[in-house]
């Protein structure tokens, strides 16, 4: 707590957010420096707090955001005041809509002061944010960050935007008086059991189903009770569907997965259990034609008011997802669940005919790669490294490179989550791989890469082994849309599917390759990989593969007027 700089025993609040870091675990900053900050970022770095700088604030708080999916510990993101500030606010609210523990912790001016950054920033932050603190005392630095804490990691989990104006951080206090204010959180994540009579009405429902179907979705991910939630699917038997970012939970191999048969298990499911899954726009609201209007569902979340959001559930399981599932399992009786064997027989054809087409997308090998060619040579390669990650995102890139790559283990699938976000893939690799120490590949459409794709310099600063992919079709979905005005400006969603993107990242020293066919990606990708080093693959796609809107083109408003005025 001395202040290192003087021999009087005065601190500051500089050094009470470091100390009050450190106390509660936090041990990684991701930001961007400048004023009021940027002798926080010293001081941390200086006092063994590991500080990643990035290029744009949005990408450091996307890494802090997955850090949190990925450890149960709010990822920390430091933002200058202002725009600063701003530009991390999209992360942080992406953070809560997907439900990642996160803190944005964001320097801010005088509000005394008329000036042009003059700005409630705590108040900007709190419609995007789960909650929003602000510090005005030097002595409350470590109160405000354990509320923080909680805020961000308990129940479930979100964003939390915490303010420290400047003069607060500048301003001194005893040291004794300093060492008094700390706080270490106590159980931030409190267990939340189930009620033992929702847990019985769960399992009477269940063992009436004739065609019972389990989704898992990323809260189920995010809990870690793997062990517990994979004995459950497998002494129950029934089938299970895993969304996005659940696949992987079980291997996507598992005979019980319904993955390859998705549309026919929603839609003949009579009983549903969600463990970890919303019924948003991504399981279609819980309604038809997706699902049967006489289906009956079970929910496990740890949100009360998740229930009922959209569609009635027949039995609640409110709580926190490790503890309900080992409930469940406790008061599962042998033989009370059985499931009949004409529903996994029906499942079986289904899955057998898709895998089937799948099998020959894979096999038809075009000249230019296609999505399916060129995913299937990465899934080739990845298929004996289940421990690297995978961030994803893009929209054919996105929605086929789910179909086509495997997952084997729990967690290792990072992509554009709730809100269908660009923008998430250099800040996820570059969390994933700080937290875990792990290599990571990052499979990326060419828009979605331009979001964040100057951050390849804070991967070749940082030494990271990140293995960008970038799926050059030359466009937004697809890369051959012309210009009705007859001009000569591109069309709105072209893009240039010429461009040397692997010349990027050998600007910052890291090594580049362009891979125009399976044989080439798959070398390249191992090479990469073997290297251990920061790597950007340039994949040419043919620019007619893509379909607009990937796979929810049902969602995209289409003008009828054809006509020219
Ligand atoms: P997906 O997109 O994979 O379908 P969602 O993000 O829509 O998943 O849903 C995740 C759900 O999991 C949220 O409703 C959230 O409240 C819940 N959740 C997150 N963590 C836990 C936990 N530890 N225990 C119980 N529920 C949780
Ligand atoms: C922050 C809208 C959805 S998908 C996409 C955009 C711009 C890019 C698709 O092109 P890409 O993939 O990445 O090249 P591919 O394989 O189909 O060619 N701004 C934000 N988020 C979203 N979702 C959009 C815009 C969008
Ligand atoms: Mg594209």
């Amino acid at each position: 707590m001395e202040n290192k700089t003087s021999s009087t025993s005065i601190t500051n609040g500089f050094h009470l957010v470091v100390d009050a870091m450190k106390l509660n675990g936090l041990d990684t900053i991701y930001g961007v420096a400048g004023i009021p900050v940027t002798d926080l970022t010293r001081l941390a770095q200086a006092e063994g707090i590991r500080y990643i700088g990035f290029h744009h604030e949005q990408s450091a708080g996307n890494a802090a955001a997955i850090s949190g999916y990925l450890t149960q510990k709010p990822g920390t993101c430091l933002t200058v005041s202002a725009p600063g500030f701003l530009n991390g606010m999209v992360a942080l609210a992406n953070s809560t809509t997907n439900g990642f523990p996160m803190i944005q912790i964001s320097g801010s001016s005088d509000r005394a002061i008329v000036d042009l950054q003059q700005g409630d920033q705590m108040n900007a932050a709190k419609p995007y944010a789960k909650a929003a603190y602000r510090v005005d005392r030097v002595e409350d630095i470590s109160i405000g960050l354990a509320r923080a804490i909680r805020a961000a990691v308990s129940g479930r989990p979100g964003g939390v935007y915490l303010d420290f104006p400047g003069d607060v951080l500048a301003a001194t206090l005893d040291t004794e008086t300093a060492a008094r204010s700390l706080v270490r959180v106590v159980d931030a994540i409190p267990r939340q059991l189930p009620a033992p009579e929702s847990v019985k009405r769960a399992i009477e429902v269940l063992a009436k189903a004739e065609r019972p179907l389990i989704i898992l979705g990323k809260g189920a991910a995010y809990a870690q009770a793997d062990a517990d939630i994979r004995a459950f699917i497998e002494k129950t038997g029934i089938p299970f569907q895993p969304m996005s970012m659940a696949k992987g939970l079980l291997p996507d191999d598992h005979p019980q997965s319904t993955a390859a048969a998705r549309s026919y298990a929603l839609a003949q499911a009579d009983v549903v259990v969600l463990i970890g899954a919303r019924l948003n726009w991504l399981l279609g609201h819980g309604k038809s034609p997706q699902w049967s209007p006489a289906a009956q569902f079970v929910q496990l979340d740890i949100e009360a008011t998740e229930i009922d959001s959209n569609r009635a559930i027949a039995a609640p399981v409110v709580g926190d997802i490790a503890s309900s599932v080992s409930a469940l399992l406790a008061m599962l009786k042998p033989g009370q669940i059985r499931v009949p064997s004409a529903w996994l027989d029906q499942l079986a054809q289904h899955k057998q005919r898709n895998q089937e087409r799948m099998a020959s997308r894979l096999a038809a090998n075009p000249d230019p790669m296609d999505f399916y060619s060129a995913l299937g040579a990465i899934n080739g390669v990845l298929a004996d490294k289940p421990e690297i990650y995978v961030v994803n995102e893009g929209a054919n890139t996105l929605d086929i490179g789910r179909n086509v790559i495997d997952m084997r283990m729990p967690r290792k699938r990072l992509d554009s989550g709730t809100w269908g976000v660009m923008g998430i893939g250099m800040g996820y690799a570059i969390g994933a791989a700080v937290v875990s120490g792990k290599p990571v590949v990052a499979i990326e459409g060419d828009s979605a890469f331009g979001f964040s794709g100057m951050e390849i310099g804070t991967i070749c600063r940082y030494h990271l082994p990140i293995v960008t992919v970038v799926f050059n079709n030359g466009g937004i979905y697809r890369g051959d849309d012309v210009n009705h005005s007859g001009g000569t400006d591109p069309a709105p969603t072209v893009l240039m599917k010429d461009a040397c993107y692997e010349k990027l990242i050998e600007a910052f020293g890291g090594d580049g390759y362009y891979a125009a066919d399976p044989q080439d990606l798959a070398k390249a990708l191992t090479d990469a990989l073997a290297s251990g080093k920061p790597a950007l693959i340039n994949c040419p796609i043919d620019p007619t593969a893509g379909t607009e809107s990937g796979h929810i083109s049902n969602l995209n408003p289409q003008s009828n007027i054809t006509e020219k005025k």
